[in-house]
């Protein structure tokens, strides 16, 4: 249209929604074209498509779904009986990436994904795409993805892995997942999927730009590069545009037709017709060549972001009616009638049915049951089951496997004298391995290397490339790996190199991993056990980046596990206890380990060797939770401490007891996400007075938690103080040992409890 032409009254409503409405019903209407001779099932729905009569009859029904559950949306919202209002209208050509993949091929989907659903739907009978949607619009618990607690696209018989808001952050773990399923044959494991499946992956144009996305595409492209298979299928849905932001013109096709080991493939979203060889095409590539594999998919976004966007405030009308002219359903529309499937009449019926079925099924989600008791809410967050996970902790029947592994009866690791944290950390490792043949330790420098403290020597010789191996330098990517890994089953141990650089990649865990089971409603996990090291007081390498001392970045991700072992024989068995819950409950859980005390041999004295321990036999495993107590019914003074702060504690608390003549109990919490809290009200309630010696910093720390937690159980009466991090970053040399709290501060606090 011209700007000298003037806009239809019509055409200047705000509603959107009712715009495109309209314009399919007077479309549909006004089409006076002279209809072919109706095509019958596989015979071309057009000549020369590849798409057939019945491919497009079905195609064209998921779009008419999609966009009718977008318009009832639209209006239920205002009424509160629906609760989002994202939409995926103008993106309805994805239903043929749909019909033309399987549904065990896992899926990670864009939040425009409505016509993808509906199409998957029909892989399986007895699916209802309008009521399960409706019943996941209306946030109702009977929704069979999230049970109401969020607006997802998701689905367990349809491999549909629910994904977060967060624009981009599926990108690394739906290339973990394909890398998995073809690592899977390398070391026997039995997929859930079949062997030739692949993982797709949508999101929009401009979220191609965002560094979770770009690390995912580089990771692709630097595993295929090295010829090694990776099966993902990249689905840029390209509509030029992000909320307001305009992409620039072809930007898309620029960026990414010349990528090397990234194969291009572009398909018009906007005409099924045309469209569906096109993507048939991309899809076939992806799964006979096992390369990554990027789909430009044209479409367009009509009725605005979502329902508060009220384009015409920031949009011209000449623009919007552009864009709504480009409305993939008129192009399906005009396919229908052309070809002789529809008629007028029996395509506005068919319309008006469609609409009818969503309306009534959104009626009956609104009526079903919400999530009303916090209990429900948080179920899936944290699923615990502490005798299962005691069982399979202790679990012991891999004795042949350890003997192969250590090297025969007399080189077990419980049958050598007491060793340091790093050897026991290696040993645990070595077990767990031989425990788990579906673990898998990746990171970077863990392999040949064996890691930059040594604590995974000897891993990739005894278990060889395909479960031991040096990931590309990108904590995002392997987090991610961590994740796909999982979702096929296997039991990852991504180690992160230093803690500053979990910080780094932290999303990983706290938007995506921890939040799965949650927004599943538990159906899927993807249990993993992520080794950090970290913490301060390293004498040999200084300076904030190796000495992070922060974990308060970790404390509040819901339903994660972190232990913090301050000595070897805990660390074998509290590993045993973290890859349990990974098994048995599907918890996401760290393990954090103090760089200084890797090589820790004494306590007291040099050469005391008091800080070396045995390694404990493999069915020994600590529970979830549990303390360590030194000094047991000493009660003058009672420290509460984890990680470098045991062994400094130790010390202080021989001083103190020289000096003031108390007895002093000190408790290594080991645990500290989540912090037993009733453990530690019990510890306290006997004691005269309390140190909390935390070496995170003053503000939101462990030691925050650990007060918190003594007042509330009644006993903030009891003399009280902190010996804590200052709130900085840790500096270079000896001036580290200045924000962080030392042997002498601890003394000097107790001195002030007298
Ligand atoms: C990491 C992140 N940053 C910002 C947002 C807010 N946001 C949601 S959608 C969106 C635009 C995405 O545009 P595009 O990727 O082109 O997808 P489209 O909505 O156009 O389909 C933005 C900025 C977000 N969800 N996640
Ligand atoms: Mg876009």
């Amino acid at each position: 249209m011209s700007a000298a032409q003037p806009i239809p009254a019509r055409h200047k409503n705000v509603n959107r929604a009712e715009v495109c409405d309209q314009n399919f019903i007077e479309f549909v209407q006004g089409w006076s074209g002279s209809p072919q001779r109706a095509p019958r099932g596989d015979e071309s729905v057009l000549p020369g498509s590849l798409c057939s009569a019945q491919d497009f009859l079905e195609l064209f029904e998921s779009q008419l779904v999609s966009r009718h559950l977008d318009l009832m949306a639209r209006v239920l919202r205002v009424k509160n009986k629906v609760f989002y209002t994202i939409g995926s209208s103008g993106h309805e050509g994805n239903a043929m990436v749909a019909r033309l993949t399987r549904h065990t091929d896992p899926a990670f989907l864009h939040y425009r994904s409505g016509a993808f659903m509906a199409e998957r739907f029909r892989k399986l009978p007895g699916m209802d795409p309008i009521m399960d949607s409706a019943l996941s619009f209306a946030a109702s618990m009977d929704d069979p993805a999230s049970g109401g607690r969020h607006k997802v696209w998701g689905s367990k018989p349809l491999w549909v892995i629910p994904q977060t808001s967060t624009i981009a952050s599926h990108l690394p773990k739906a290339l973990g997942t394909a890398v998995a399923i073809e690592q899977a044959r390398r070391i026997g494991h039995e997929l859930p999927v079949p062997a030739d499946s692949i993982a797709i992956c949508s999101f929009g144009d401009a979220s191609a730009n965002h560094a979770t996305a770009q690390t995912a595409f580089n990771a692709a492209q630097w595993t295929a590069y090295q010829k090694l298979p990776a099966p993902v299928l990249f689905v840029c849905e390209d509509n030029g545009i992000g909320i307001s932001v305009k992409t620039p013109n072809d930007w898309i096709h620029a960026s990414f037709s010349v990528r090397r080991d990234l194969d291009y493939f572009r398909a018009d979203g906007l005409d099924l017709a045309n469209g569906y060889e096109q993507v048939a095409r991309a899809v076939h590539h992806c799964r006979t060549t096992r390369r990554p594999t990027f789909l430009h998919l044209r479409t367009t976004r009509i009725m605005g972001h979502a329902g508060t966007d009220f384009e015409i405030e920031w949009r011209s009308f000449e623009e919007l009616m552009a864009v709504e002219a480009s409305d993939p359903l008129l192009r399906s529309a005009a396919i229908a009638l052309e070809s002789g499937l529809y008629t007028r009449e029996s395509l506005l019926a068919k319309y008006e049915d469609t609409r009818r079925k969503c309306f009534a099924a959104a009626e009956e989600a609104d009526r079903r049951p919400k999530l009303d008791r916090l209990e429900d809410v948080i179920a899936p967050l944290a699923p615990y089951s502490p005798h299962k996970v005691a069982a399979e902790a202790q679990r012991a029947d891999h004795a042949e496997r350890r003997l192969t592994a250590f090297g025969g009866e007399e080189k077990l690791p419980e049958r050598q004298p007491p060793r340091h944290l790093a050897i026991q950390i290696n040993n645990a490792l070595h077990d767990l391995f031989c425990k788990y043949p579906e673990a898998l330790l990746f990171g970077e420098d863990v392999a040949q290397k064996g890691g930059v403290y040594t604590v995974t020597k000897g891993l990739h010789k005894a278990f060889r490339n395909a479960r031991v191996f040096n990931t590309l330098l990108d904590e995002t990517m392997i987090l991610g790996l961590a994740q796909g890994y999982a979702n096929m089953g296997m039991l990852p141990i991504p180690e992160i190199q230093y803690l500053a650089y979990f910080h780094n990649a932290c999303d990983q865990i706290r938007g995506e991993a921890a939040s799965l089971q949650f927004f599943s409603n538990d159906q899927y996990r993807n249990p993993m056990l992520v080794r950090i090291a970290g913490l301060g007081y390293q004498r040999g390498f200084g300076g904030h980046f190796h000495n992070d001392n922060s974990i308060t970045a970790l404390r509040d991700i819901p339903g994660l596990v972190v232990g913090c072992p301050s000595r070897g024989d805990d660390a074998a068995t509290m590993l045993r206890t973290l890859a349990a819950l990974a098994k048995v409950d599907g918890r996401v859980c760290v393990f954090l380990e103090p760089i200084a005390l890797y090589m820790t041999k004494d306590l007291y004295e040099p050469g005391d060797g008091q800080w070396l321990t045995s390694y404990p036999p493999p069915e020994q495993a600590m529970p979830l939770g549990e303390g360590r107590i030194y000094g047991e019914g000493a009660n003058d003074l009672l420290i509460f401490t984890y990680g470098n702060g045991v062994p400094m504690s130790l010390r202080a608390a021989r001083e103190i007891e020289k000096r003031h003549g108390w007895k002093v109990r000190t408790v290594d919490l080991r645990w500290l996400v989540p912090l037993n809290e009733a453990f530690i009200a019990e510890q306290a309630r006997s004691a005269r007075r309390i140190l909390v010696v935390d070496e995170g910093r003053h503000s939101a720390g462990v030691g925050e938690g650990v007060i918190t937690a003594i007042v509330e159980a009644g006993l903030g009466a009891t003399p009280l103080r902190r010996v804590v991090g200052a709130d900085t970053y840790t500096p270079l040399a000896g001036a580290a040992f200045l924000v962080l709290p030392g042997d002498a501060d601890i003394v000097a606090m107790a001195a002030e409890l007298v």
